[in-house]
């Protein structure tokens, strides 16, 4: 079975000193990179949203990060600002180990709906094209890391198993932003999902 290492949103603004910080989020960079050759494929995913973007508060008259709002496709938490397309916060962390990824997939570009998952928009139907990617490629197995492990790397963990692959999160890999008991909530999901956290 082929297996594939999905590095989710490793970015600047997610480690420390960065806009929406993941406490610890650049412990996880020398093992994501020394895991890298153990895998047949290596996809890096990139949040790259618009300025101006409607995931941010600054986009809404009256709220502050971190509150909820109710948006057509749901309810989405507001962010700070954050990985601003070409924006220094945007790149990947400069300790991360790019040159080994097959493919790099951009997400939360379209303006007026966030992107936690790698494989579809927060409406869970639009999709982003990893899924036809990773099939087209014979790729069954994914094994995913990154940040962060309640927002990103959860909702892509529970789309890749509800689509048929077979998913692994390795936790000591990720770091968590966990909101409001976000995290509890995220692996009791992804188990129930069918996602094995190692
Ligand atoms: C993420 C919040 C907003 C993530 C991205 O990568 O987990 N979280 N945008
Ligand atoms: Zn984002």
């Amino acid at each position: 079975m082929t297996h594939a290492l999905i590095v989710i949103d490793v970015q600047n603004d997610f480690c420390p000193g960065g806009a929406l910080e993941v406490p610890q989020g650049d412990e996880i960079l020398r093992g994501i990179n020394a895991l890298m050759p153990e895998f047949a494929a290596v996809v890096l995913t990139q949040d790259w949203h618009p300025a101006g973007h409607s995931s941010f508060a600054s986009s809404h008259d009256g709220n502050a990060p971190y509150e909820i709002v109710t948006m057509p496709y749901g309810p989405q938490v507001l962010w700070p600002d954050h990985c601003i397309q070409g924006s220094i916060g945007a790149q990947f962390h400069p300790d991360l180990q790019t040159d080994r990824a097959d493919l790099i997939i951009r997400k939360g570009y379209s303006p007026d709906i966030d992107s936690y998952s790698a494989f579809f928009e927060n409406d869970h139907s639009t999709p982003t094209g990893l899924e036809g990617y990773l099939r087209t490629r014979g790729i069954e197995r994914l094994t995913m890391v990154g940040l962060a492990l309640d927002f990103c790397v959860n909702f892509s963990a529970v789309d890749a198993a509800k689509l048929g692959f077979n998913v692994d999160v390795r936790e000591e890999l990720c770091r968590a932003i966990d909101l409001d008991g976000s995290l509890a909530k995220s692996r009791e999901g992804m188990r129930a999902a069918g996602v094995t956290l190692a």
